[in-house]
């Protein structure tokens, strides 16, 4: 292959999990045991331009317009050897990323970084991939990356192997009635990272194996209920799937959580408003912020709940997204 000649860029969105991903078969190729489900989101998304370049000495990554250094940078010089490797090419790279997540909105980026990174670094070294090897590129870098190459409600298959573990679309055009609540509580960096935790889950948790026969049933209940646009029955798995997979931290050995006391209250606040008819359903990610599914006719009591119990700044609505695009200046 040969390297393009002007920088390539992309833009992907974040995406939130319905059924989870939480432990892996396969560290280095990022094998999950279980495999998994989510919903692309409209306002929060990355952009990176790549440019392999002959007179660079190494790679040279700016995130938010700083350049990075050590582990950070290590990470993404070892996801574009993948690209190097795949492309048959040894220059090294200039990367700049730009996250539009809202100030410290607390939600995940290495999704969409690493979708927008799998993107614009293999067209940039030349290569035309599909959907699909786009998706098991995206993967190399983080998990949750491969089903960001996708819109709307996408999965990721787990396979066994670096061919048969790739995203799919489920729904790309989401033409009902679906948004999503999400509430800042901290902005805090975590103590566990999403890696250090499944890792620990898969060790230590005596219920690990319950755990991925529940989420193979979840998958499969949730893309029905989608396929169905049954609300209800997607709403009431993905809650208790979350549940299901924070249960596995409070498990581990030694026990941990990453939930907060704000993190119960707002579980509590989601619960009462459906006992009082709304129908509204609560997922908790890697963090103490919740994300709450909603249909139209309770959005405005979900922000006007949240908002009162954690301020006006800390609650925002978001819809389904598109998945990856390539923009030319
Ligand atoms: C998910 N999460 O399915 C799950 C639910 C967080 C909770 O995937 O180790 O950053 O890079 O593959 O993808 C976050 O973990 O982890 C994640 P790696 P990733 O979205």
């Amino acid at each position: 292959m040969k390297p393009t000649t002007l920088p390539v860029k992309a833009r992907a969105h974040t995406n939130i999990a319905l059924v989870k991903y939480w432990g892996k078969k396969d560290e280095d190729l990022i094998i999950p045991q279980n495999s998994s489900l989510s919903l692309t989101l409209d306002q929060f998304y990355t952009d990176t331009a790549v440019q392999f370049r002959d007179e660079l000495a190494a790679d040279q990554i700016t995130f938010n317009g700083r350049t990075l250094t050590g582990d950070a940078q290590r990470k993404i010089s070892r996801f574009l050897n993948v690209v190097r490797d795949l492309a048959g090419i040894t220059e090294f790279a200039s990367v700049e990323t730009t996250n539009h997540v809202p100030t410290a909105a607390g939600l995940a980026s290495s999704a969409s970084g690493f979708a927008a990174l799998a993107g614009a670094a293999s067209r940039a070294a030349g290569l035309q991939l599909a959907p699909r090897d786009l998706s098991r590129l995206a993967r190399r870098g983080s998990g949750s990356a491969t089903r960001s190459i996708f819109g709307g409600f996408a999965a990721w298959q787990m396979g066994h192997n670096d061919e048969d573990s790739y995203g799919y679309p489920i729904a790309e055009n989401v033409n009902w009635d679906i948004a999503v609540v999400a509430v800042v509580l901290t902005t805090a960096a975590k103590k566990i990272s999403s890696r250090q935790g499944m890792r620990a889950a898969v060790k230590t948790s005596p219920y690990y194996p319950a755990w991925v026969q529940t989420a193979t049933q979840d998958f499969e209940t949730v893309r029905k209920a989608i396929n169905d646009k049954d609300f209800e029955t997607l709403g009431h798995v993905s809650e208790e799937n979350a549940m299901r997979m924070h249960a596995l931290n409070l498990s581990a050995d030694p026990s941990f959580t990453y939930f907060n006391a704000d993190t119960l209250r707002a579980m509590a606040i989601i619960t009462d408003l459906r006992a009082a008819g709304y129908p509204c359903y609560f997922t908790i990610d890697a963090g103490p912020n919740i994300k709450v599914l909603c249909q139209k006719l309770a959005v405005e009591k979900v922000v006007s709940s949240l908002q009162s119990a954690f301020g006006e700044d800390a609650v925002l609505v978001v819809h389904p997204g598109p998945g990856l695009t390539f923009i030319t200046d």
